[in-house]
């Protein structure tokens, strides 16, 4: 096979940027697989250039002008971008390759604009790619191993695509790793609801932290497993094997159900700084907040006691709450939400508004059938910028107003002080400020405002949201041409739409299309 030159880009955002939370964090996020691609297809003799998008490069001057085959990897939000990017490479003649989030919930709609669209991603798949590295349009081709990969690079080996991207956070630089994949746990909503729980090489993990602590004075890493701590002793084992106490610090996702004080106290001793649990509603999914058939108030004093108990231990909390659940109606749950932020000063609440990511998760199915998904442009699917699933217990307009006045609670100047004051360590003390005052508290504050007065105002945005047209609402064109800037005008022809029923479509037989006998 003759050698390729490679561009692989990774798309932590959706378009340039300036701002002051991208500048500290945007490196921070960045994806493993894109660096395991790398590490793959170098494994293969092909010469790899690799770039972590944070919003400030240049991607055309920063990949070689001859490549032959450009991955990208990418979450929804950036799927536009991610369109653009492709049919700007294909016209200077390389073929490219979609994986990520996106591919794995819209690979129809993908495949309109790439290549190949990859599901599940292993060796095998990559090496299928490279040797077959062909045109495949106007529709691409979908390719996905069976499962998730048994084994994957770790920090060593992918440390040559790392530390270029850490170099661009310039405060604290967070090292990503994983030591699990799939989850146990069936949220209805999640991805890996269907994806059986599977443990990665623990030689490897420790390997990596050994391999860490060699590379940086006081290493910081984010877990990126779904649900960290599944097998809570055997993990910890192998860290504190590997790294002692105070070492290393660490950033996990985590369900509370695994959070009791004796598990708690040992991440605390092992360097854990930030946890991030998911309490997602105060009517359903007690099993993963470990609060059962308790409900309402209730729950809302057993987790707040819970979330303080972490806070005693753990600096950084943040709470990730799903708003406009089905289990949700009237303004109840919204006043919950405010009591916890009360009760509980130091967590900060993270808000996702309801989304269905075309075929994320079994249950968007049962949306889709009852018409209840809309076709919003994918660059606002980010559990913010749009809420793709029409409420079923909430008309539009008061939905949105329960949903601004929760964020402006939350991020009010007095809950700025408290959150503060309660917050003991200097760099989640100030995370917490420019989170409030930046994209994510003000700036939503700012937009939800907005769409909420549009809703008054707006007829053709109304109607949009009223599923009475799909005609996209000039609100949001105009929306991604500032944002994609110079890359607007490689956006291809189309690409704002797309079939929101297309995972429906595809599970239930389709009525035959009428054949003319003349
Ligand atoms: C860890 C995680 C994060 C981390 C790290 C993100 C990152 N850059 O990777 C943090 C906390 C930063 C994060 C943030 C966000 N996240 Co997140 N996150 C996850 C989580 C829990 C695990 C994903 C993971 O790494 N799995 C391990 C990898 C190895 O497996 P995988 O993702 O299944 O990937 C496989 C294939 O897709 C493929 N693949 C993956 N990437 C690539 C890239 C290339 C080039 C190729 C070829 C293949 C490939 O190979 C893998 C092996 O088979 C998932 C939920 C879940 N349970 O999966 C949500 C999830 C991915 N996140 C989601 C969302 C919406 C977000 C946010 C927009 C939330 C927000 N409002 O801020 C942001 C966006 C951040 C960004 N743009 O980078 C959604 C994505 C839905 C979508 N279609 O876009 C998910 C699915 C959760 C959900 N709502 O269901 N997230
Ligand atoms: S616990 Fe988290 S990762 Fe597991 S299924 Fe529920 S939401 Fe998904």
């Amino acid at each position: 096979m003759r050698k390729l030159r490679i561009g692989i880009v990774d798309l932590v955002t959706k378009g340039p940027t300036r701002a002051l939370y991208a500048r500290v964090m945007h490196a921070n996020l960045a994806s493993i697989m894109p660096q395991v691609v790398g590490v793959w297809c170098e494994a293969e003799g092909h010469q790899v250039t690799f770039v972590c998008y944070t919003g400030f490069e240049d991607l055309v001057a920063e990949l070689p002008a001859d490549v032959d085959l450009v991955f990208i990897g990418a979450f929804t939000e950036a799927g536009l971008l991610a369109y653009a990017l492709s049919n700007l490479f294909r016209s200077r003649g390389a073929i490219t390759v979609l994986g990520g989030p996106h591919a794995r919930c819209y690979p129809e709609d993908a495949r309109r604009y790439f290549d190949y669209v990859l599901g599940f991603t292993d060796r095998t798949v990559i090496r299928d790619v490279l040797q077959d590295c062909a045109r495949h349009r106007p529709l691409g081709v979908h390719r996905a191993a069976p499962r998730q990969p048994v084994a994957l690079p770790g920090v060593r080996e992918r440390w040559k695509f790392i530390e270029p991207t850490l170099r661009k956070a310039p405060f604290f630089k967070i090292v990503p790793m994983l030591g699990s994949l799939g989850c146990p746990y069936t949220c209805s909503f999640c991805i890996d609801s269907v994806v059986p729980y599977q443990p990665l090489d623990m030689q490897v993990l420790q390997d990596d932290l050994k391999f860490l602590r060699q590379q940086l004075r006081r290493p910081r890493v984010g877990w990126h497993d779904p649900n960290f701590g599944v097998r809570f002793d055997e993990v910890l084992d192998a860290i504190e094997a590997a790294a002692p106490p105070g070492s290393i610090d660490f950033v996990a996702e985590s369900s509370l159900s695994l959070l009791s004080e004796p598990h708690v106290q040992r991440l605390r001793r092992n360097g854990f700084k930030a946890i991030l649990p998911g309490i997602e509603s105060w009517y359903s999914l007690g099993n993963k907040s470990k609060t059962g058939k308790v409900e309402g108030l209730a729950k809302v004093e057993q987790v707040s006691d819970h979330v303080n108990m972490i806070l005693r231990h753990i600096p950084y909390v943040q709470t990730n709450f799903v708003l406009g659940l089905d289990s949700d109606q009237g303004p109840e749950p919204f006043e919950l939400t405010k009591r916890f932020v009360d009760r509980t000063p130091g967590a900060f609440p993270g808000y996702s508004l309801l989304s269905a990511f075309g075929r994320a998760a079994p249950l968007n199915l049962e949306y889709q059938r009852t018409g209840r998904v809309l076709p919003f442009p994918f660059h606002f699917l980010d559990n913010n910028h749009a809420m793709n699933v029409k409420p079923k217990n909430y008309e539009w307009r008061d939905f949105y107003d329960h949903v601004i006045g929760l964020t402006r609670y939350t991020f009010s100047g007095r809950a700025i002080v408290r959150r503060f004051r309660a917050t003991r360590a200097a760099i989640p003390r100030w995370m917490n400020v420019v989170r409030a005052v930046s994209s994510e508290g003000f700036g939503r504050i700012r937009y939800h405002t907005e769409l909420r007065q549009r809703l008054d105002t707006d007829q053709h945005l109304r109607r949009y949201f009223d599923q009475e047209t799909t005609e996209i609402p000039e609100f949001y064109v105009e929306r991604v041409r500032q944002d994609l800037g110079p890359l607007w005008q490689w956006l291809p022809e189309g690409a704002l739409y797309h079939d929101h029923h297309a995972y429906l479509k595809s599970e239930e037989p389709q009525p035959l299309e009428p054949v003319s006998v003349s």
